[in-house]
Order: structure tokens, then sequence, then C-alpha cells
């Protein structure tokens, strides 16, 4: 299924636009569910998951309560794996497969593994979706992947890569990428816990700030989270101004 939205501006043009379904673009809150009792990181599920767009699973949590967490999860919100896979293609493969078998909408995947690796991603993905790390959020990151981030993001895109990871920690290295990549996915990890700001995140081009210890190693999840939404609204509420709101938007299901 397409959708298509035709926006009527003020000026009296008619501009159609093809959205591809994809991931909810909501609160452009994700979670970083790295909690490994997995009792827990069920109850932080179901306290945010109205919230946040997606829960992105890491190793930690797959590794303590197995993969059946994935489909546990993807019963409550879309499923990003962030399994950060660097390997041959046919690996690649193999894991992609499994993830995706599982429930998840998205798999992260490293994109100094090169051209073979990310295409046998995007292919093994079939309808979800491949995000390609560019520059990690971390101080070690500026020895490799900050030299190379441009680069990886243009070879995400050539191989079919829906999304990027960049780090919120440097926003202007999100400028950086959003240049390459249009108006692919960018999602940007390193918010609160590693001294990244949401709103600064979104403000500098990211589609989504990605939040983990700050909200399911708070006290209240539900409340934390709701904070960082909070946060990235008030960008969302000026960006929406700024490309001139208020002119009707009409949609038209395409079956
Ligand atoms: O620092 P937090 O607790 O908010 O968690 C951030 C999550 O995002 C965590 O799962 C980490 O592995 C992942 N991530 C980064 O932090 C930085 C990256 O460059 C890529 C992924």
């Amino acid at each position: 299924m397409r959708l298509i939205m035709a926006v009527n501006r003020p000026d009296g043009l008619i501009c159609v636009v093809t959205v591809k379904p994809g991931m909810r673009k909501d609160s452009r809150l994700v979670l970083a569910l790295d909690e490994t009792d997995g009792r827990k990181a069920l109850q932080v599920a179901d306290a945010v998951g109205d919230i946040v767009d997606a829960i992105k699973i890491n190793w930690p949590l797959v590794l303590s309560e197995g993969p059946g967490m994935i489909t546990e999860l993807s019963k409550r919100s879309e499923v990003i794996c962030d399994f950060k896979v660097a390997d041959i293609p046919n690996t690649v493969r193999l894991i992609v497969e499994n993830a995706v078998s599982r429930g998840a909408s998205a798999v992260i995947v490293h994109a100094f593994t090169g051209d073979d690796s990310l295409k046998a991603a995007v292919e093994a993905a079939g309808g979800a979706e491949i995000f390609a790390v560019t520059e990690m959020s971390h101080p070690g990151a500026r020895l490799f992947t900050a030299q190379h981030a441009e680069e990886m993001a243009r070879l995400g895109k050539e191989c079919g890569a829906t999304g990027f990871i960049a780090p919120a920690t440097r926003p202007d290295r999100i400028r950086a990428v959003r240049a390459v990549v249009g108006d692919l996915k960018i999602l940007s990890p390193g918010v609160g816990a590693q001294g990244g700001k949401a709103s600064a995140a979104i403000a500098a081009g990211a589609d989504y700030a990605i939040v983990g210890r700050s909200i399911y190693g708070s006290d209240d999840p539900r409340a934390a989270a709701k904070a960082f939404a909070d946060d990235i609204g008030t960008v969302l509420r000026l960006q929406r101004r700024y490309i001139g709101g208020g002119a009707p938007v009409y949609y038209i299901i395409i079956k």
C-alpha cells in the first residue's frame, strides 16, 4: 500500500508526495532498551510504548533474554535490531533474515564492510529497513568512523539503506550526514547519558533521537520519555511554523 499526500499550498500550487510506509514519525523519539532484565524491559516498553516511535534492541537484552524478545517487543512497537552487523555478505544475510523473521522492522549494520555486505543486508531485509552506521557517538569514534562518515553515508545510500546513524553528541556531524543522504532517515544516539540533547539533534537534521539509560534507568521511565518528547516537540513546532504550516493536507490511500 502507498500513501499519497497532496498539499494545497497557499500560493495555489498543489504538491503531491508519495510516502513509503515505514516507522511512525510522531514523537521522533526511539527508546534504546538495553535493560538486561527481561521483566523490567517489558515493563519499560509497556510504560513508554505509546510515546516512542520505535524500540531499539541491542545485544545486552538479546544475550540476556534471547531473540524471542524481538518478537515480544514487536507486539508493542516497531523494533529496530541494533546488531551493528559487520561481516561478509552471507553472514550479514543470515543475521538480517533471522532478525526480520522475528519481527524486526529495521536492522542496523556497519557501513565500513563495503558495498557487497551492504547490498546483501538490503536484499535480505525485504520489506524491512536497513540503517547504516556513519559516525559513532562516543569519543573514540574520532579515530575511524568520524573520518569516513560522509563516505559511508554515500555508500549506504548507493546500496539502498533507508536510514543512517549519526551522533547526537556532535550535531554538526548530523548536518554533514544530512547533506549527503537527502531525505533518507537519520537516527541519532548519544542523547542524555552521553551528553547530547534530543532537540539539538532534531534541529541539526535528525529524524529521530535515540535515548537509552536516561529513560529505562530512570525512576519514572514514562515521565522521562515524555520530557524528551516535549523537548523534541519544541523544535518540531518551530520547524512546522517555518515551513508555513496551516495549509490543508489531504491523504489518498492507493491499494
Ligand atoms: O547511551 P544510551 O544509554 O542513551 O544508549 C544509546 C544506545 O545507542 C545504545 O544501545 C548504544 O549501543 C547505541 N549507539 C550509540 O550509543 C552510539 C552509536 O554511534 C551507535 C549506537
